[in-house]
C-alpha cells in the first residue's frame, strides 16, 4: 500500500443527484474516523467496520455538518485499487461534493492526479497494462461495439494472448542461452530448425494480433469524416441526416455553413465524427475566406470524404477538380436532391469512386450510405471473436519492434550466426512483447497512459 493516501471526486462535475468521493491508501479508514458521524452513534468508527458495509452518518468538519453521506469500507486487497478504500456518496452538486473532498484533503489526503487510482491497481497488480488502458476505453466507449472490446480487454483476452507469446519466447530463449552457456553441447541442425518453427509461429500469431490494429484503431476514436462540395449542395441537410436531428442550419442560400460543425454518429457500430463544411468556392467575403480555409484544414485531417453532388444539376468544373484533388483518400461520392432528378431523366453515373444515391428531403439512401460508410472503412465482418482482441497503436508499435527483433533472430539462427546474436534480439522481443502488458515499463510510458484518464479514476 502506498504511503500517502490519495482522493479525488469520482462522479462528473456538475449537477446530479450524487456524486462520490473516493479515498485510497494507508490512512484512508483514520482518515475516515476523524471526518465521519455515523448515525447510530460515536463509536461506531469506519476503521472498525466490516469490509464491504455502507454506512449512514454525516461528514463533518469538528463541530460543523459539511453533508449527509453514505460511507463504503472496503478493505484492502479486495477494493479495485488493492488498498483500503472510502467511497463517500453524497448530495450531487459541485458544492457538496468539493466541501467532502475538501474536508478529506485536510484529514490529510492528497489530490489523486488523474488516473491514479487505476495506476494504483496497476502497480499493485490487479489490472496489467493493457486492462488498464481497456479501463480508459470504456470509460470513453462511443458505441455498443467499441464497449465490448473494452470489456473483453478489460476481462484479459488481450493479456492472455499476449502472456501466452511472451511464455513461448522465453523458452525459446532459455533453450538458446542453455547452448550459450555450455558451448561443448553443439547446437543440431534439428534443434535449429526447432527453434526456427517455434519463432515462426510467433511471428504468424504476432501477425493477426497486428492485423486487428485498425479496427482496434477504429473503434477506440473513430474515423473522421469531412462532408465538402459546392455550396447548396446539401451538406448540411446531410449532417442532420445522419445526426438524426437538426444540428446545422439548412437554407437555400448559398454560402450558409460557415464555420466547421463536428458531431459523432454511430454508423453500424463504427463511431464516425462527421464534420460539416463551407462549401468550396470564390469567396465572397472574408469571413467565408476563413471559412473556406478551415474546410480545407479539415479535408487534410479527414480519413473519408463524403462528397455531396447535387444531382439536379450538371457536373460543374469545379466539382470535376475536387473529384481530382482528393483522390488519395478514401471517399464517397453523395449524389444528392435525388427526388428532384425526373423519371426518366438522363444522368451520368459517377464510375471512378462509389457513389449513393439520397435525398435529404425524403431520406432516401441515407441507409445505403451508412452501409457503404460503413464498408469503406471496416473490411469484413464484425464478430465476438475479434472482438476479443483489438489492439491500440502503442500495442502495435511495441509488437512491430518484436516482431522485427523475432524476424532478425531467426535469420541468424539459419545463418549460423553466433547464438549470443540470436539472444540479444529475442531479448529486445520478449522486452517489447512485456511493453503491452506492462512487465516492461518506465515511469514516462506511465505517466502518459495514466495522464489521459479522468480523474477520480
Ligand atoms: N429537393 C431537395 N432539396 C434539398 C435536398 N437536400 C437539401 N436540399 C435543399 O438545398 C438547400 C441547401 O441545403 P444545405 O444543406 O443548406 O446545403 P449546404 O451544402 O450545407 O450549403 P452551404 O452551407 O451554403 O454550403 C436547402 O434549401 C435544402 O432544403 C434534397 O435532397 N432534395
Ligand atoms: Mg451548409
Amino acid at each position: 500500500m502506498f504511503d500517502d493516501t490519495i482522493a479525488a471526486i469520482a462522479t462528473p462535475l456538475g449537477e446530479g443527484g450524487l456524486a462520490v468521493i473516493r479515498v485510497s491508501g494507508a490512512k484512508a479508514f483514520e482518515m475516515a474516523d476523524r471526518c465521519f458521524r455515523s448515525s447510530s452513534g460515536k463509536e461506531n468508527l469506519p476503521s472498525e467496520a466490516k469490509s464491504h458495509t455502507l454506512h449512514h452518518g454525516h461528514i463533518v468538519r469538528g463541530e460543523v455538518v459539511v453533508d449527509e453521506v453514505l460511507l463504503a469500507v472496503m478493505r484492502a486487497p479486495r477494493t479495485y485499487t488493492c488498498e483500503n478504500t472510502i467511497e463517500i456518496s453524497c448530495h450531487g452538486g459541485l458544492l457538496p461534493a468539493k466541501a467532502v473532498l475538501d474536508t478529506m484533503l485536510a484529514a490529510g489526503a492528497r489530490m489523486a492526479l488523474p488516473g491514479e487510482f487505476t495506476r494504483r491497481a496497476f502497480l499493485n497488480g490487479r489490472l496489467d497494462l493493457a486492462q488498464a488502458e481497456a479501463v480508459a476505453d470504456l470509460i470513453h466507449a462511443r458505441t455498443e461495439l467499441s464497449l465490448r472490446a473494452a470489456e473483453e480487454q478489460l476481462a484479459g483476452k488481450l493479456s492472455q494472448r499476449i502472456n501466452q507469446l511472451r511464455d513461448d519466447l522465453i523458452k525459446t530463449l532459455a533453450h538458446i542461452e542453455a547452448h550459450i552457456d555450455f558451448p561443448d553441447e553443439d547446437i543440431t541442425p534439428d534443434t535449429r530448425n526447432v527453434l526456427v518453427e517455434r519463432l515462426q509461429s510467433g511471428v504468424t500469431f504476432m501477425d493477426m494480433l497486428l492485423r486487428t490494429a485498425n479496427e482496434g484503431q477504429l473503434l477506440r476514436r473513430g474515423i473522421r469524416a469531412a462532408i465538402i462540395g459546392r455550396p447548396n449542395a446539401g451538406k448540411s441537410s446531410l449532417l442532420n441526416q445522419l445526426l438524426g436531428r437538426d444540428r446545422a442550419i439548412v437554407s437555400p442560400i448559398a454560402g450558409t455553413t460557415r464555420d466547421t460543425i463536428e458531431e459523432t454518429a454511430n454508423i453500424r457500430g463504427v463511431p464516425v465524427v462527421f464534420i460539416d463544411t463551407a462549401g468550396l468556392r470564390e469567396a465572397g467575403d472574408e469571413i467565408e475566406v476563413e471559412g473556406i480555409r478551415r474546410s480545407r484544414e479539415t479535408l487534410a485531417r479527414a480519413e473519408l470524404i463524403l462528397h455531396v453532388l447535387d444531382a439536379s444539376e450538371p457536373l460543374t468544373d469545379e466539382d470535376e477538380n475536387f473529384l481530382q484533388e482528393f483522390g488519395g483518400k478514401k471517399r464517397i461520392v453523395v449524389r444528392n436532391k435525388i427526388d428532384l432528378v425526373g423519371k426518366g431523366e438522363p444522368f451520368t453515373p459517377e464510375t471512378r469512386v462509389p457513389s449513393v444515391d439520397i435525398s435529404c428531403t425524403t431520406g432516401l439512401g441515407i441507409e445505403a450510405l451508412k452501409d457503404a460508410i460503413k464498408g469503406l472503412v471496416w473490411a469484413g465482418q464484425i464478430n465476438a471473436e475479434m472482438l476479443e482482441v483489438m489492439i491500440n497503436s502503442r500495442h502495435q508499435d511495441a509488437l512491430n519492434r518484436a516482431r522485427a527483433a523475432t524476424v532478425r533472430s531467426i535469420d541468424a539462427i539459419r545463418s549460423d550466426l553466433s547464438l549470443e546474436l540470436v539472444a540479444l534480439d529475442l531479448h529486445i522481443a520478449v522486452n517489447a512483447v512485456g511493453e503491452v502488458i506492462g512487465k516492461t515499463t518506465t515511469e514516462d510510458l506511465l505517466d502518459s497512459i495514466f495522464s489521459q484518464f479522468c480523474i477520480g479514476k
